[in-house]
């Protein structure tokens, strides 16, 4: 081992929370690297180049906060941006900052073990070179480890094929968004199979669409922004900033503090179209404050919504198919779309219902169905992640003691504050399982975990610390509110990823994943432990 591998921090992923970590502890004069697999920053968007790809975040709400140099420089051209212009984003402040320097790509973390006599991580990458540093920081990100389905004959498929987060690059045909002329099939309808699915239809010959569940899509209402309000975004970046962290979900949405029961029915439903028609996740995060506790007022906006969805599609018995039956509306992720619904009146999509017709298997031409066969030129698989845990999951992690951390969460994450696990010591876990950033509009909670992760190796450098880990109970009591958080809501009333579940990770159990007691609880639960000397941790 020579020194030259060894390092204070050494951050797994060189995503939006992986760059901020690597500049907050740079500039505390730490010597810092980042291991990215890919061969690029920018983690989600890096992948997640299929077509369509955007986010749901107002994109001046999404940007970095820490640099006015980067408010000031760089300037959004809609609402709500397409993929590559939040790569070109990224890319933009790796270069600004001159981030690439300490990242080295192509460099996937496959092993990290934890050397108990020098108190510092060993980390192993698929070439089999090592390095070493005392933390380790996982920015892996919440929905970087896909899954394909294990449909029976899947490797047989004879056309082109991917998955969502693995689009592959092309200047020309289906690979650059044109389908003209081609069949193609896209399994899964969650917010990623929505997106490529009304992009796909604009092209597609013909499009075929297997569906599980529907979801409860609701419009996006992107647009361009225009010059004055780009100018306003700048002046005011702050202010929305501070904004956006006062709210649950850290968007710019706020909650309407009445009942939806409490009002008139006229006032309700003025609300509820009023929010259907604006940008963003007002109809989910800036509704009646309790249609995410109360059962009785879910079902106000679930039939309101479920209207909206019968208005917009021609066919009543396609209308059927993509109306949820068996969840209410938010307690999965909503999708924002874009006349996704619409789509469904062109003569060349067709929606399959997999609970009536499942696929038997795939075969080299197509997806056979119980009552029939779809030959298709292309299949998209648009069928999700192995969520919250599962790029960790895909790490051999041991801990004191050689303790794996797939067998220490083998029944479920147990952590304090979603930032640790006792019994690994000097790991975080941002934007991790429990963790308030992983609810989020992620930025702006990745800036509270970064800056926090930062402060307390600063702070254990000061006072000449080399260990930390959460004590039992803290971990314990953390993981129990968690969970008392999530029964207060109704997100346990559905199978989503929120809930750890998707069918192709089988032996995951269904517990809630992440912390729902709102963006600004989470900070001040933070701030309060380390203003007490980071209480409820293990200090050595
Ligand atoms: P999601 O939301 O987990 O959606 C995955 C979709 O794929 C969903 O419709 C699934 O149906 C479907 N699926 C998964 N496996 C299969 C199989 N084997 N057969 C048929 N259909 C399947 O992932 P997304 O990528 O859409 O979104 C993830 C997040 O990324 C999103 O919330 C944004 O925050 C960004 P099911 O739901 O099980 O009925």
């Amino acid at each position: 081992m020579t020194s030259t591998n060894t390092y204070d921090a050494i951050v797994m992923g060189a995503g939006i929370a992986g760059m901020y970590q690597l500049y907050t502890l740079r500039e505390q004069g730490f010597k810092v690297k980042v291991f990215e697999t890919g061969d690029g920053v920018g983690g989600t968007w890096h992948w997640n180049n299929y077509p369509g790809c955007r986010f749901d975040s107002e994109s001046y709400t999404y940007a970095y906060s820490w640099s006015k140099d980067i408010i000031d420089e760089w300037t959004w051209t809609e609402r709500f941006a397409p993929q590559p212009e939040t790569k070109r984003y990224l890319n933009f402040v790796a270069d600004k900052f001159e981030l690439r320097k300490d990242i080295q790509f192509n460099s996937r973390v496959a092993k990290a073990t934890y050397d108990e006599a020098n108190t510092e991580w060993e980390v192993e990458l698929d070439d089999g070179s090592t390095a070493r540093a005392k933390f380790l920081v996982s920015a892996t990100g919440p929905l970087s480890a896909f899954t394909l389905p294990g449909i029976p004959g899947r490797d047989t498929y004879a056309g082109e094929s991917c998955h969502t987060a693995r689009w592959p690059q092309g200047d020309t045909g289906w690979k650059a968004n044109d389908f003209s002329g081609l069949r193609v099939g896209v399994i899964g309808t969650g917010a990623t199979g929505v997106q490529v699915i009304q992009e796909i239809s604009k092209t597609a010959k013909e499009l075929t669409v297997f569906q599980l569940a529907p979801n409860w899509c609701a419009p996006l209402n992107n647009g361009p922004i225009s010059e004055e309000e780009t100018a306003y975004n700048k002046e005011h970046a702050q202010e929305l900033f501070d904004q956006c962290n006062a709210t649950f979900g850290a968007f710019l949405h706020a909650f309407d503090e009445r009942s939806a029961l409490e009002v008139s029915e006229e006032e309700r439903e003025a609300l509820f179209e009023k929010l259907y028609a604006e940008p963003g996740f007002g109809i989910w995060l800036g509704n009646f404050s309790d249609i995410m506790t109360s059962p009785e007022a879910n079902q106000l906006i679930t039939d309101f919504i479920a209207r909206k969805i019968r208005q917009r599609v021609d066919n009543p018995d396609v209308a059927e198919l993509l109306v949820p039956k068996d969840h209410g509306f938010g307690t999965r992720r909503v999708p924002l779309e874009t006349k996704y619904f619409e789509c469904y009146n062109q003569d060349n999509v067709h929606l399959i219902d997999l609970n009536k017709t499942p696929i038997e298997e795939i075969v080299p031409t197509g997806v056979k169905c119980s009552d029939k066969q779809y030959d298709v030129d292309v299949l998209i698989y648009a069928t999700g992640f192995d969520a919250v845990t599962g790029a960790l999951r895909r790490i051999d992690i041991a801990g004191i003691g050689g303790e794996k951390m797939t067998d220490k969460w083998a029944d479920g994450p147990s952590t304090y504050l979603g930032m640790q696990t006792t019994g690994f010591p000097n790991l975080f876990t941002l934007v991790g399982p429990h963790n308030g950033a992983t609810f989020c509009n992620i930025p702006r909670c990745i800036e509270q975990n970064v800056e926090w992760v930062s402060d307390l190796i600063g702070y254990m450098r000061d006072k000449n610390l080399n260990e930390i880990q959460p004590t039992q109970k803290a971990e314990d009591d953390w993981t129990v509110h968690v969970d008392e958080l999530a029964q207060q809501t109704l997100f346990p009333t559905a199978d989503s990823w929120f809930m750890g579940v998707n069918i192709n990770n089988p032996e995951k159990k269904r517990m809630f994943m992440l912390y729902s007691g709102g963006a600004p609880n989470y900070k001040a639960k933070c701030d309060d432990v380390a203003a007490h000397d980071y209480d409820g941790f293990v200090l050595k």
